[in-house]
């Protein structure tokens, strides 16, 4: 383990900062516009036709005009189990230039602090569970998202080089499975939490028996709702400052099965679960160990149950 591992400098204020939030309309994105409403802070957006981030020229363009002092990476190219094996290349490329273009022009520009999104697909296939900070790179990836993975470790590995080398205070996040509002629910390219709502929702609108389920239903996952997750980020952003990434995971996990049992029960569908066995399973668990984060003083506040229904009502009044 490192040695700045854990020592968290002096509290690090959002007050009176200008704080860009890459990715600002994604689910994470907009979960932390939300968030930071409450802080007296001035919150930076830039959409896609201002910046392209996977250009270097408008990025380091970008940054050097609006100069935040902190910088979010919220930006990404993102999808669920399918979407990541089917386009390797554009997960892997994208991330990497996104990450890059970011993380070079925020030095440029001297940014006061970076906080880097990663995510728990970063940690070995059959990783020891709760999965610890320290296993990364200790063995093989799992094979469905292995490129957005690459992708990911290179992109923490970004914020500790420059930590290094330039003294940045740059740290990184690595959050679990999410859901919550503005969740992408588009059925080839989604997660399975808004795969599994839109699924329960429909076969109930059409008096369906049964909805069909990918893979065998036993593999483990992991859910935070974004809105904890952007209040742990938050947090980590004013806590931490280390050269360690930081899991941020709810600490609970449940088969892929009792999450359609669950989804089921909110939505009201009461019909049959069956499998789809063609499709991959992907992982067989991924739990992340929450020690880190707690030992900073976070905890998430939101039961899976009341995220799923919460997210459900967002469905109902924004995508149904
Ligand atoms: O959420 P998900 O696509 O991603 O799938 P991963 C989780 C599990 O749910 C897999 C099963 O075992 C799927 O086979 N599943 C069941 C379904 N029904 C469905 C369905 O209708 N749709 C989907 N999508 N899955 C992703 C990575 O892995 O996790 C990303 O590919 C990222 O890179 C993300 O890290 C957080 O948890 O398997």
């Amino acid at each position: 383990m490192h040695a700045e591992t854990m020592v968290p400098r002096a509290a690090f204020g959002l007050a009176g900062r200008r704080v860009w939030i890459a990715g600002h309309s994604g689910m994470v994105g907009s979960a932390l516009v939300r968030r930071l409403r409450s802080e007296a802070c001035e919150i930076l957006t830039a959409v896609r036709s201002e910046v392209d981030l996977v250009r270097q020229d408008h990025t380091e363009r970008w940054l050097a005009r609006n100069k935040p002092d902190v910088v979010i990476v919220a930006a990404a190219k993102v999808g669920g189990i399918l979407a990541n094996d089917t386009y390797p290349a554009d997960f892997l490329y994208q991330n990497l230039m996104i990450e890059a273009n970011i993380v070079e022009a925020a030095r440029q520009v001297g940014v006061g602090k970076l906080l880097f999104l990663g995510s728990s697909c970063i940690y070995p296939k059959f990783a020891p569970q709760p999965i610890q900070e320290a296993s990364l790179m200790t063995g093989p990836l799992e094979s469905t998202n292995e490129w957005y993975a690459i992708a990911k470790i290179a992109g923490l590995k970004l914020a500790q080089s420059y930590r290094k080398q330039y003294g940045c205070d740059f740290i990184s996040a690595m959050p679990t499975n999410l859901y919550g509002p503005e969740d992408n629910f588009d059925l080839q390219s989604s997660h399975v939490m808004p795969a599994l709502l839109r699924k329960a929702h429909e076969a109930k609108q059409r008096d369906d028996k049964q909805i069909t389920i990918w893979g065998t239903g036993t593999p483990r996952r992991e859910f935070l709702h974004v809105d904890d997750c952007a209040d742990g980020l938050v947090h980590l952003l004013k806590t931490y400052s280390g050269h360690e990434h930081v899991n941020i995971g709810s600490g609970e996990d449940v088969t892929i099965r009792e999450l359609a049992e669950t989804v089921c029960e909110v939505v009201g569908f009461k019909g049959e679960i069956i499998n789809d066995t063609s499709k991959p399973d992907g992982t067989p668990r991924k739990l992340m160990s929450a020690d880190r984060l707690r030992a900073l003083g976070w905890a998430p506040r939101m039961g899976l149950k009341k995220g799923i229904a919460h997210t459900y009502q967002w469905f109902l009044a924004n995508r149904a």
